[in-house]
């Protein structure tokens, strides 16, 4: 077993070694490779496979994502490949940049959100495919099935227009696939995977069955990617030169929702169908809603993307991103 598998299901104390991380690292160096000249370009003198964080970043590089500038609406109409797409989707893209999200209704058919669902329970009934620690999560399921991967995480449309939002072409980083709603609290994609320039993330969010407001439907703050992006050193995350803090998730959490109190955002269900495409922006808070009605099932993909061009860490424990391994599917 590789310690990446085994770190998929370990809870345990080695968790919060930062050395531990490092091994891995070393481990996977085909994965870390891509960050040598990153590291050079954003001015970063330390080793790919140390830890590294926010504080490795004193000031960041210039480069905001456009969509976060204070022109970006009036570029938005000025833009070729704007002008080009249909009505329907220019009046989404300005949603987003407004309230950092948008939704594709029935972008995926019935037969291919059926197909992908029978793939997933099969995998798991096989235990080719299992879940992680959390007990929620199947990550990078693209590896197991070319329907995933080419359909849905690589799906050239959506690639096309996830680049446009960031004005830089992505790269498919890594999915997970859940079966059950996650019931996770409120946070931003970019405490876990974080980029310098920041803002270069974006996830899609793809129902495989009904959302209801019994089976633990997603939710997110409109207008949340407008704060500013939080990083460990705003809140007690217990971290030390050695170590990532043991309750660190649970403090961003308990600051994040301290944060949605003072500024009074306000909470919103997504209660999509399936094949509804939900895009969120890096910052955007969002969470999984409490599963009310027992048994109920939440079949759904999440995939995350980060521009090619810019570094990709994980905030939260320290960590450079890997790229995605290169399985046979
Ligand atoms: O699907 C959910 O319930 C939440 C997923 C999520 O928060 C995430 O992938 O960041």
């Amino acid at each position: 077993m590789s310690l990446q598998s085994f770190f998929q299901k370990y809870t345990g104390f080695l968790r919060s070694l930062k050395a531990v991380y490092v091994v891995n690292n070393l481990l996977q160096s085909d994965r870390l490779r891509h960050n040598r000249s990153l590291y050079r370009k954003y001015g970063l003198q330390k080793s790919i496979f140390s830890p590294v964080g926010s504080g490795d970043f004193k000031t960041h590089h210039p480069d905001i994502p456009w969509i976060d500038r204070p022109d970006a609406l009036e570029k938005l109409e000025q833009n070729a490949e704007f002008q080009a797409l249909g009505p329907v989707l220019q009046e989404k893209v300005r949603g987003f940049l407004k309230d950092g999200y948008m939704i594709l209704e029935g972008f995926f058919p019935e037969a291919d959100t059926d197909a992908l669902n029978g793939e997933v329970a099969a995998q798991l009934e096989a235990g080719k495919a299992q879940y992680n620690y959390t007990g929620r999560k199947i990550f990078n399921f693209f590896g197991h099935s070319r329907l995933a991967d080419e359909r849905f995480f690589r799906n050239p449309e959506l690639l096309r227009l996830l680049s446009f939002l960031l004005g830089k072409k992505v790269i498919p980083f890594q999915s997970l696939n859940f079966t059950l709603g996650s019931e996770q609290r409120a946070h931003s994609d970019s405490i876990h995977m974080t980029t310098e320039p920041p803002g270069y993330l974006i996830a899609t969010w793809i129902a495989l069955e009904d959302c209801t407001p019994e089976n633990g439907a997603l939710f997110y703050y409109p207008g949340s990617h407008r704060l500013p992006y939080l990083t460990t050193t705003d809140y007690p995350s217990g971290n030390t030169r050695w170590t990532i803090g043991n309750n660190s998730n649970r403090r961003y959490e308990d600051k994040i929702e301290e944060v949605i109190a003072e500024t009074g955002l306000q909470k919103q269900p997504f209660l999509g169908k399936r094949g509804d495409v939900l895009i969120w922006h890096a910052n955007l808070l969002h969470g999984g809603s409490p599963i009310t009605r027992p048994g109920a099932t939440r079949r759904s993909m999440v995939c995350h993307y980060y521009a090619e061009d810019v570094i990709c860490y994980h905030e939260m424990s320290q960590r450079p991103a890997l790229l995605p391994p290169t399985h046979p599917v």
